[in-house]
């Protein structure tokens, strides 16, 4: 007998061929369950997966450079300069490797990269899937100075792997697909969702070069994200517009039991909140887990340690979260086998690695103190005001709750309050000016309509701290009208209204006091923005008049379409400067009255880039803050953050 095997090789293909075409239906049929949806988030989890693979690549060693371009028919191609997929053949299907990764789910065995790879987490279904759900897929293998090339459709090979060309310098793998339309919702990529997505890989992958093309219309863009520094210069862009309480980040690494742990931290002195990123292989953890418990409970009794041993804290207790107060910091585990847990699979559930990132933060984080007295110095300073705000915060909660002689809350004095008693039907109304404020008074509906109006400045919630802010009276005022605590005890169950309505004017002034609220409510009262308490009024911009007829006008557009409609002849048009300008009846016709008043509910789409904002507009940086208020001081009037 010729055959070692009764069974022949071609069957075996044969067969599992069946296997791999029902796997690509399966996917085409419920893609979801591979790619989370097939909005333009799993769109854009296709490029994710392509550039895993090369990342995976990049984290054995192999790849120094990966690029990334949108081309202008709509197909993305990802190259990198790793080893190429193999191409020889699969000793059991006696198929080429490149087409086995590209054909069948998981593929495993012989072609499957084990040690620190992505796959497995919120990523790492696996490029068979993008293969699957691409209108067509293209590879390139530049291997041992040959050139291999295979082209997929819908995920199934129509050409063989061939041959097409030699290249003895180098080696790699093309990937270009082009997503197929009968699966998406949009197929329009987004370059900027890539872009952050790209710089935080090389942020992540220190030293590896990401560049990033868009190819598409008439501007060409190109990126290049490339840093030595990894995530010490993550942690300097994730602070670059702010104040640090120390020049370099403090940064450690080390690798305990196979698993790395690399951290940066960096403290801010003038921003209260804190940003604390956890990656595991490269995924941004958002749920945290162990990983970030570990880091907090490291950082909590190393600092707690130091701060006993060099007599600091007085008789303070400090907690975890004052020392998490204005702090920065990026924490990167690399380990074998993730398991991702929660909601969005962005958890990291490996129980291992709560203790060993805390033993190595711990020992790291101490020698660094020790060796740097001045820095832990300034970093414990911190912690103590932080905890006295905390204590601070916790009066102040004590203070609006307290219950009045008749079992009412105190209120503040200028508050006048409306009728029901119901939170779900009643408005408060927050008003800019004494002026304003008593026309707002007699113009209201006093059933449901309280009117509190504000007199002197505001002070800046992005550069006090909560104690500070507690000692101005337009603040206290508002806490206590709003009666559901601030900051950490802020109980959005407890506010005495369920619409929060800021009425300032339309001019820069207003913008600047809008600013300054909506600065406040997000960070002392941020669940109230979250359940869409919080709104604008918008206030005419004209009153146009004729004849007997009055109209008002909220923008510019409506202005020029109410004089299209009533000709300009004859017709006077009055500037609103001011809320001060309408009497009372006026003001609550076009502001106030639910039956035609506009109003804009502010909402918090994305805290950082809120963030951004409120640094732009409310940081020390003034040049383009006043730039800023000046071009937006209209469009600021529908702001939605
Ligand atoms: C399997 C085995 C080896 C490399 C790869 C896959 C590989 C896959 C991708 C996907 C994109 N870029 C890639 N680069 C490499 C190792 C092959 C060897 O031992 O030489």
């Amino acid at each position: 007998m010729e055959e070692e095997s009764i069974v022949d090789k071609k069957d075996i293909y044969d067969s599992d061929k069946i296997k791999v075409l029902e796997g690509l239906k399966a996917v085409r049929k419920r893609p979801s369950m591979y790619i989370g949806s097939t909005d333009e988030n799993g769109l854009h989890h296709l490029v994710y997966e392509v550039v895993d693979n090369s990342i995976d690549e990049a984290m054995e060693g192999y790849c120094d450079q990966i690029e990334v371009t949108l081309q202008e028919d709509g197909s993305v191609k990802v190259s990198d300069d790793g080893r190429g997929i193999p191409v020889s053949d699969h000793p059991q299907l006696d198929r080429p490797g490149v087409e086995i990764v590209m054909t069948k789910l998981h593929a495993g065995g012989k072609f499957d990269r084990k040690s620190y790879k992505v796959s497995g987490g919120l990523h790492g279904v696996g490029v068979s899937v993008v293969n699957a759900l691409s209108q067509w897929l293209e590879v390139k293998v530049k291997r041992e100075g040959d050139i291999y090339h295979q082209r997929y459709e819908q995920g199934k090979p129509v050409t063989e792997v061939e041959k097409i060309g030699e290249d003895g310098t180098t080696s790699g793998t093309t990937t270009i697909f082009k997503p197929d339309p009968e699966i998406f919702e949009t197929t329009e990529f987004y370059y900027e969702t890539l872009k952050d997505r790209m710089r935080e890989l090389a942020f992540l992958n220190k030293g590896l070069k990401i560049i990033l093309k868009d190819e598409r219309g008439e501007e060409k863009e190109e990126e290049e994200y490339h840093y030595e520094g990894g995530i010490v210069e993550f942690a300097k862009y994730l602070n670059k517009d702010k104040e640090k309480l120390h020049p370099e980040p403090i940064y450690f690494k080390e690798r305990e039991d196979g698993v790395h742990v690399e951290v940066a931290m960096h403290y801010r002195t003038e921003s209260y909140s804190k940003e604390i990123l956890a990656f595991a292989n490269n995924i941004n953890t958002k749920e945290g887990g162990t990983h970030l418990s570990g880091f907090r409970a490291g950082l909590t009794r190393t600092l707690n340690n130091y701060a006993d041993n060099n007599e600091f804290a007085e008789d303070l207790k400090l907690r975890g979260k004052d020392y998490r107060e204005g702090l920065t910091a990026v924490i990167n585990v690399k380990l074998p086998e993730p398991q991702f847990e929660g909601q969005t699979k962005t958890k990291l559930g490996n129980s291992e690695i709560r203790g060993i990132v805390q033993s190595i933060v711990s020992e790291k984080l101490m020698t660094f103190l020790e060796e740097n007295p001045k820095v832990a110095e300034l970093i414990i300073e911190k912690a103590v005001t932080a905890a006295k705000a905390r204590q601070a915060a916790k009066k102040a909660k004590e203070l609006t709750r307290r219950k009045g002689l008749l079992g009412s809350v105190d209120l503040p004095g200028k508050l006048a309050d409306c009728a029901n008693p119901d939170p779900s039907k009643s408005e408060l109304y927050i008003v800019e000016g004494d002026s304003a404020g008593g026309s707002a008074k007699q113009g209201r509906d006093r059933e449901f309509q309280a009117i509190l109006p504000l007199r002197g400045k505001i002070i800046n919630a992005e550069k006090a701290r909560l104690n500070k802010m507690l000692e101005n009276k337009e603040i206290r005022s508002i806490i206590s009208a709003i009666g559901a605590g601030i900051g950490e005890e802020f109980d959005p169950d407890e506010c005495r209204y369920h619409k929060i309505i800021i009425m300032t004017d339309a001019d820069v002034d207003g913008a600047h006091i809008r600013t300054l609220l909506f600065t406040f409510f997000y960070r002392y009262m941020k669940p109230l923005i979250e359940r869409g308490y919080l709104y604008m009024a918008q206030p005419p911009l004209y009153k146009i008049t004729k004849g007997g007829g009055v109209r008002h006008a909220y923008s510019d557009e409506e202005k020029r379409e109410i004089l299209d409609e009533w000709g300009s002849r004859g017709v006077g048009i009055q500037r609103y400067k001011g809320l001060g300008e309408m009497n009372p009846k006026e003001l609550w016709r076009t502001t106030m009255n639910p039956e035609n008043r506009i109003l804009a509910q502010v909402t918090v789409e994305d805290g950082e880039k809120a963030d951004d904002l409120f640094n732009l507009l409310m940081g020390k940086d003034v040049a383009p803050r006043k730039e800023f208020i000046q071009q937006n001081a209209q469009a600021a009037t529908n702001i939605d953050i």
